[in-house]
């Protein structure tokens, strides 16, 4: 039996209680998801197409913040990475000399995109500004910034966008557009500037954030995306001027989901991986280790395996994996990042087909079991026992089952009306038999499982579209 929690209402569901989930992370930032979307917009499905492909991105936060790594005046600050001069009261004059240390003269724009390229990574996304206030750009709008500030003087994003311009790598760019920690009245920096309520928060909008968000889009080619965050004291109006300046500059420009007013596609919390399918657009912002911006104390990586799984329940219930990687002052992205990344590009070398471009599970049973006393999680949502031995992504005609447990030697097929064509493994094409046990038909699968971090095999299926029974 399909359990109610993953029919159609559970859609419906997640929308209502995404409207107004407030996510926290482990620095206390707050970041709104973003309310469902109610009208179908022509439009906008159409600025999704490559964003719907795509399914798996590479975000990077990168920042002044990479010279202190976790730690100031030889104490361990604790917190993420890039919230170190918040976690620890850095008044901006001290927090500022650090773009004085920032020459990060190991850095490479071109192998940061062909680690991209490797890993499987369909778009990049950067931070161009961070809640700390330093832009990563030339900015006409603040001389805090890489080129003015730094003995480095060269812009980090312009190399990036012209790289991956060359390698044909889609970029975009992460802005906080409400907190800005070294403006007296942007949001978030209360031990120097006092309250937000009492800052003229519009003034800061206006001579910085709005003036740079426009640089973005002028200044740096096609811009997949711009990736909003945490839209404190951002009303309405406040958020459309953004959008205004995003829709006239760059028309194709994708908004995420935070800010401040309805955007592109949905953002959900940072790591947080729904249970349901959703057709919405939407994507997971989520970290390699615990950090976003780099500590040096951090080594607590996820396995490949562990982000395989993540990649293809994501994927299996709609939506895109963005997954982060904290550089380190020197320009360089921490090894073992880069080989984690690698390892799972290869495995997305043979079965990339069950991912890009690929539609979510008809069926719902595989994701896990919902409590049976209807208990619920710190935010609202129903809990639920995941599943994870295996997952279901889509192609017209075609049902992909990517096992990621060694499963029993007959596999039973969700019930299905569509009657089974074939079966063979994504990775080398070998034939994998079909039989009818109790009318029903399984895979017979050889053991040991073929690729031990995960073995795709695809279920040719009669007709284009899976009707699930039950
Ligand atoms: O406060 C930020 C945090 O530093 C990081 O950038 C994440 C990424 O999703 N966004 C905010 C917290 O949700």
């Amino acid at each position: 039996m399909r359990s109610p929690l993953f029919a159609a209402a559970a859609f419906v569901a997640l929308a209502t209680v995404s409207a107004d989930v407030k996510e926290r992370t482990t620095s206390g930032a707050a970041s709104a998801v973003q309310p469902a979307r109610s009208a179908p917009d022509p439009q906008k499905e159409e600025r999704l197409k490559w964003f719907r492909e795509a399914k798996y991105g590479l975000f990077i936060h990168w920042g002044l913040y990479a010279v202190p790594a976790g730690e100031w005046n030889g104490k361990r600050s604790l917190g993420l990475g890039e919230w170190i001069m918040n976690r620890s009261h850095i008044p901006v004059g001290d927090y500022q000399k650090l773009a004085a240390q920032f020459n990060p003269v190991k850095y490479n724009a071109e192998e940061w995109v062909r680690l991209a390229k490797d890993a499987g990574m369909k778009y990049i996304v950067i931070t161009s500004k961070h809640h700390d206030g330093f832009a990563m750009f030339k900015s006409k709008a603040s001389a805090y910034n890489i080129v003015d500030a730094t003995p480095f003087k060269r812009d980090i994003l312009k190399e990036l966008a012209d790289a991956c311009a060359r390698q044909g790598m889609r970029l975009g760019f992460y802005y906080s557009q409400s907190q800005d920690w070294h403006e007296p009245n942007g949001a978030g920096n209360i031990w120097d500037f006092g309250p937000d309520d009492k800052k003229d928060y519009d003034q800061y909008l206006r001579s910085k954030a709005e003036p740079q968000v426009r640089e973005l889009l002028t200044g740096y080619g096609p811009v997949a995306l711009i990736w909003f965050d945490t839209p404190r004291m951002m009303t309405g109006d406040r958020a459309q001027r953004f959008a205004g300046i995003v829709r006239s500059l760059q028309p194709n420009t994708l908004i995420d989901g935070r800010l401040g007013t309805e955007g592109d596609y949905r953002s959900t919390g940072d790591n947080v991986i729904p249970h349901e399918v959703s057709g919405d657009a939407w994507e997971v912002p989520a970290t390699i280790n615990h950090t976003w911006g780099y500590r040096k104390d951090d080594t607590d990586w996820k396995s490949p395996g562990q982000i395989a799984f993540k990649l293809i329940d994501i994927v299996s219930k709609g939506g895109n994996y963005l997954l982060n990687v904290g550089p380190m002052a020197d320009g360089v992205i921490p090894q073992p990042s880069q080989d984690i990344l690698r390892t799972v590009g290869r495995w997305l070398q043979v079965n990339g087909e069950a991912v890009y471009g690929a539609g979510p599970t008809p069926f719902g049973d595989e994701l896990g079991e919902p409590s049976n006393r209807g208990r619920k999680d710190v935010r609202g949502d129903l809990l639920v026992y995941p599943q994870m031995q295996w997952r279901v992504t889509t192609k017209p005609g075609k049902l992909y089952f990517t096992l990621f447990d060694e499963p029993r030697a007959s596999f039973a097929l969700p019930r299905m009306q569509n009657a089974v064509k074939r079966a063979y493994r994504l990775a080398d094409g070998a034939p994998v038999e079909v039989k009818t046990e109790n009318g029903r038909p399984v895979l017979i699968i050889e053991r040991p499982i073929f690729d031990p971090m995960a073995t795709v095999i695809v279920v040719e299926v009669e007709g284009t579209k899976v009707q699930p029974i039950g």
